[in-house]
C-alpha cells in the first residue's frame, strides 16, 4: 500500500513552523502571471475534524497531512454551500447557488450551468489552460430527456472542460456507469441503458424486495435498483456491461488523472478531482475494508488519502511538485447516517467528524460548511495556519488573479480575490462571507446571522440526526465566545441583526 508515499518524499515535518519558500514571488501584473498547474482535490462529505492535520485520532490521513506541513492549512475555509450541488455550482462559477436555485439534483437532472455563461474552468483554457474534471459530477447533464446510449450533452466539455471522466451524478444515484467526455463507457448498444426516477422500469432486482441482496441496508430512497450488492437512489434498466464497481473507484479515478497528467505536463493544465469519498454508498475498496475501526466510512477517508498521495506521486515522479498549485478541501461538512447502514453511526467512538462545530451536512451551523482546506505550491510566501475567511466560491476570481486575467464586470460577482491567502498564511481572506444551506448565514468576522427560512423542505431531511439551524427565527451569535451557536443574541443585539438581515438583503440582490 502506498499510504506512505509523501511522507518518504518529503522527509520528516513540522507542521506548526512557519517557513519561507524561496520561489516566485506574486506580481499584480499580467505579464508577470503565474501560471502553475492547479489541482482542486474536492472531496465528498468530508468534515472539519476528519483528517489526522485537523486533529482526527481515529484515522489517519498521511500524504494529506503532508501537504498541510509543507503548504497552509486553514481553520476558517468555507465550502459555499452544505450539499455538493450547490457548493459546486459555486466553485465553477463564482456565484452563489440561490441565485441559480441550485439544490441536490436527480441523477437524470439537466445540466445546471449554462453553456453560455463564464466558467472557471472556461477562464483558465482562455489563458492557454487544459483543464480536465474527473470523479463525481452532480451538476447534471443535457437539456432535459437524456438518452445515455447517444453523446450526452451538454456537460463539463460545454462549460470550460477538455477531458471528462465521470460519476454522472453520485455513487448512490443511478446511473452507475461511467460517463468519458460525451459517452457511457463500456456500453454495449444492443443492451442499451436507461434510467427513471419516476417509474421502476428496473430490469435489476430492488432494495425493497431483496435486502439479502445487499452489502449494506438502506432507507427508502436508497431502494432503488441494485447494482453491485448496493440499491441506489432511481431505477436503472440494461447497460450492463458498463455498470461500474464501487470498490474500483480510487483506482479508475487516480488512474484517469494520471493520464491525464501525463499527456498535458508540458502546457499548464488544471485537474479538478472530485472524489466519490466519502460520501454514500461507502464501498472502498478491499485493500482499505478495515483499515480504520470505524467501519466504512473511516476506511473511505484512508483510500481518499491514498488516492491524493497516488496522484501526488505522480506529480513527483514527473518533476511537477515545483510547479503546480495543490487546493485540497470538501464540498461540505460531515454526515453519518445517509442512507445506508454503514456503522458510520455505531462505530464513531470520540470520534469528531465536524471538529468543535455544531451541525453538518445540510446545516447552516458552521460544521454545514467550514471543511478541511489546505493549499500546496512551491511559491507560497508563509506557510503554515491560516485563520483566513474564506469561501471556495473564492477560487474563480483569485484564480483568475493569479493567472492575470481581468474579470469582466458580470463574471463570477460574488467572487473575491483571496489570492493573498492562498499564498501566505498571515495574509487577510474575506471580512464577511455567505453559507448556504437551505436557510442562507452571512458571517462578518465572527458574527453569524442566520436569516429566517420559510421555503419548502425535503422531507427527509426532518429524520436526520442533524442540527440544520434552519427556522422561521433570526438566530445571531458570536462565534469568539460560542463556537458551536448554542447562544442565540439576536434579542440582545436587535441593531446588529437588522444590520445583517439587511446585508444580506442586499446582497440576494446583487
Ligand atoms: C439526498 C440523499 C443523500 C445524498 C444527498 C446528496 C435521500 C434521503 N438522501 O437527497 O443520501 O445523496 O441527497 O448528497 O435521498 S450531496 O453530498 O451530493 O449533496
Ligand atoms: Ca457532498
Amino acid at each position: 500500500m502506498a499510504t506512505t508515499l509523501l511522507i518518504s518524499l518529503w522527509g520528516c515535518t513540522s507542521p506548526d513552523i512557519q517557513e519561507t519558500k524561496p520561489s516566485a514571488e506574486l506580481s499584480d501584473t499580467a505579464a508577470e502571471a503565474l501560471k502553475p498547474n492547479i489541482i482542486i482535490f474536492y472531496a465528498d462529505d468530508l468534515g472539519y475534524g476528519d483528517l489526522s492535520a485537523y486533529g482526527a485520532t481515529a484515522v489517519t490521513t498521511p500524504n494529506i497531512d503532508a501537504l498541510s506541513a509543507h503548504g497552509i492549512r486553514y481553520t476558517d475555509a468555507h465550502s459555499p454551500a452544505a450539499t455538493c450541488t450547490p457548493s459546486r455550482y459555486s466553485l465553477l462559477t463564482g456565484e452563489f447557488a440561490f441565485r441559480n436555485n441550485a439544490a441536490i439534483l436527480p441523477g437524470d437532472a439537466p445540466l445546471i450551468i449554462d453553456p453560455e455563461r463564464p466558467t472557471l474552468p472556461k477562464m483558465l483554457q482562455q489563458v492557454g489552460y487544459t483543464t480536465a474534471v474527473v470523479g463525481k459530477w452532480h451538476l447534471g447533464l443535457g437539456r432535459g430527456e437524456v438518452d445515455w446510449n447517444q453523446a450526452v450533452k451538454p456537460g463539463p466539455l460545454e462549460i470550460g472542460f477538455d477531458y471528462s471522466f465521470l460519476i454522472p451524478a453520485t455513487g448512490d444515484r443511478v446511473p452507475t456507469a461511467y460517463l468519458e467526455n460525451h459517452h457511457i463507457v463500456g456500453l454495449d448498444p444492443n443492451d442499451p441503458i436507461e434510467v427513471s426516477y419516476e417509474t421502476n422500469i428496473s430490469d435489476r432486482p430492488l432494495g425493497t424486495e431483496h435486502p439479502e441482496l445487499l452489502k449494506q441496508q438502506a432507507d427508502l430512497q436508497h431502494s432503488g435498483s441494485i447494482i453491485n450488492g448496493i440499491s441506489r437512489i432511481g431505477w436503472m434498466r440494461g447497460g450492463k456491461d458498463a455498470e461500474w464497481r464501487d470498490e474500483d473507484f480510487p483506482i479508475v479515478m487516480t488512474d484517469k488523472a494520471i493520464s491525464f497528467i501525463d499527456e498535458n505536463q508540458s502546457a499548464p493544465f488544471m485537474l479538478f478531482f472530485p472524489f466519490n469519498d466519502i460520501h454514500v454508498p461507502r464501498v472502498p475498496n478491499e485493500r482499505f475494508q478495515g483499515a480504520t475501526d470505524m467501519g466504512p466510512r473511516g476506511d473511505a477517508i484512508v483510500q481518499m488519502d491514498w488516492m491524493t498521495g497516488r496522484i501526488i506521486d505522480a506529480l513527483e515522479k514527473r518533476g511537477l511538485m515545483d510547479n503546480t498549485l495543490i487546493i485540497f478541501s470538501s464540498d461540505n461538512g460531515p454526515v453519518l447516517d445517509d442512507g445506508y447502514a454503514d456503522q458510520a453511526v455505531e462505530r464513531i467512538g470520540d470520534h469528531q467528524p465536524a471538529g468543535p462545530f455544531s451541525g453538518g451536512k445540510y446545516s447552516v451551523h458552521e460544521g454545514g460548511t467550514r471543511v478541511p482546506m489546505i493549499t500546496y505550491y512551491a511559491g507560497q510566501k508563509r506557510t503554515g495556519e491560516s485563520d483566513a475567511l474564506i469561501s471556495h466560491i473564492d477560487f474563480y476570481a483569485s484564480l483568475a488573479k493569479m493567472v492575470g486575467y481581468p474579470l469582466a464586470n458580470t463574471e463570477a460577482i460574488d467572487s473575491e480575490n483571496i489570492l493573498p491567502a492562498l499564498m501566505d498564511a498571515t495574509a487577510d481572506g474575506r471580512e464577511e462571507m455567505l453559507e448556504e444551506a437551505f436557510a442562507i448565514g452571512l458571517r462578518q468576522g465572527n458574527w453569524k446571522y442566520i436569516a429566517p427560512f420559510s421555503g419548502d423542505l425535503p422531507d427527509w431531511l426532518a429524520n436526520k440526526e442533524v442540527r440544520t439551524g434552519i427556522g422561521s427565527e433570526p438566530l445571531l451569535y458570536n462565534l469568539d465566545e460560542d463556537l458551536k451557536e448554542q447562544h442565540n443574541l439576536a434579542d440582545a443585539h436587535p441593531e446588529r441583526t437588522r444590520q445583517m438581515a439587511a446585508r444580506l438583503e442586499a446582497i440576494k440582490q446583487r
